[in-house]
């Protein structure tokens, strides 16, 4: 018998008032120019395209006590969580088109949220040149982009901690961060002392991608459900130069591959943010065209070509 196909559902979140550049909110609609419909209904998906939520407008104003735009953050996050969560309760894979990577926040919120009413294990993967994992305290620049890590673990304002009901929504044990290289001196400290498990940069160097992505996914079961957010900020700026805040020595684009067929391999991918893409500095749109081609191969697109299976 053949399975039912797997339905996604594409959630365009056009909005940058997470980030310290303009253009991210343009996002959504370069992936979509990029054939991501198309990609993804070629690799055998039920993709429903539900448009672009709506929000305020960036307002482009300094932090106010260690936020910028915290209420316009807040709302665009309601708006994601909700969307999110209707997606989850028909059973349907949410893909989220950001949007700057404040959104992570919602969306996993909303899955964190559903694997506890559904009584899943929940693991997310966050690939990323940043940590992620800054507080008010903390932050050299207020930009709520830099923050949702942190505030998924409960460190951060209630609005933003309590998304979900309960908090905190994330354990750090529940967290894998993938290719970090750019982390804030009080940040990494942060880090250190909750236990985030990182493979940055100097760890993929040393024991390769492949290492590290055996070790981001060991002991996923068939009751995991892994949520992948990525930023993508994650890949080497050489090939994908449509992102706000660049970080060089990034993943190269076999690193990326193996990274995203290590993921499909498990089978348990249940939610994902596609996140920080900006239009404004891409060069013909070839950074959406890359992060399409990249969530190809999440979805399973070298499966074949590595182990043809016999019909049933
Ligand atoms: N760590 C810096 C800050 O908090 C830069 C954060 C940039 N974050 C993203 N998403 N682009 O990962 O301001
Ligand atoms: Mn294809
Ligand atoms: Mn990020
Ligand atoms: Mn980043």
């Amino acid at each position: 018998s053949t399975a039912a196909p797997l339905r996604a559902s594409l959630i365009g979140a056009p909005t940058d008032v997470g980030a310290g550049a303009r253009g991210a909110s343009m996002g959504p609609e370069a992936l979509r120019v990029a054939g991501i419909v198309a990609a993804l209904t070629h690799h055998g998906l039920e993709v429903h395209d539900r448009g672009n939520l709506s929000g305020p407008p960036n307002p482009w104003l300094p932090p106010v006590q260690g936020y910028r735009h915290l209420a316009e953050v807040v709302a665009w996050n309601r708006a994601v969580f909700d969307a999110v969560s209707a997606e989850l309760a028909s059973g349907h894979l949410p893909i989220l088109l950001g949007g700057d990577h404040s959104l992570g926040l919602g969306s996993i919120a909303a899955v964190a949220r559903h694997c506890r009413q559904q009584g899943r294990k929940l693991r997310v993967l966050w690939l990323d040149a940043h940590a992620d994992f800054n507080t008010s305290e903390l932050t050299p620049s207020g930009n709520v982009h830099g923050m949702p890590v942190a505030c998924l673990c409960g460190f951060g304002p209630r609005e933003l901690t309590h998304m979900g009901g309960e908090a905190p929504a994330l354990q750090p044990h529940q967290i894998r961060q993938i290719g970090i290289r750019s982390v804030d001196p009080g940040e990494k400290r942060f880090v250190h002392e909750q236990g985030l498990e990182v493979f940055d940069m100097r760890y993929i160097d040393e024991h390769g991608m492949r290492h590290a992505m055996e070790q981001a996914l060991a002991g996923l079961d068939e009751h995991t459900h892994l949520h992948v957010s990525f930023d993508v900020d994650f890949l080497d700026p050489e090939i994908a130069p449509g992102v706000g805040t660049t970080v060089p020595g990034g993943p190269t684009y076999r690193e990326a591959q193996l990274c995203m067929e290590m993921i499909a391999d498990t089978g348990r991918l249940g939610s994902l943010d596609i996140v920080e893409l900006n239009p404004a500095l891409d060069v013909r749109n070839k950074t959406a065209l890359l992060a399409v081609d990249l969530v190809e191969s999440l979805f399973g697109k070298s499966t074949l070509m590595r182990q043809p299976r016999p019909a049933r």
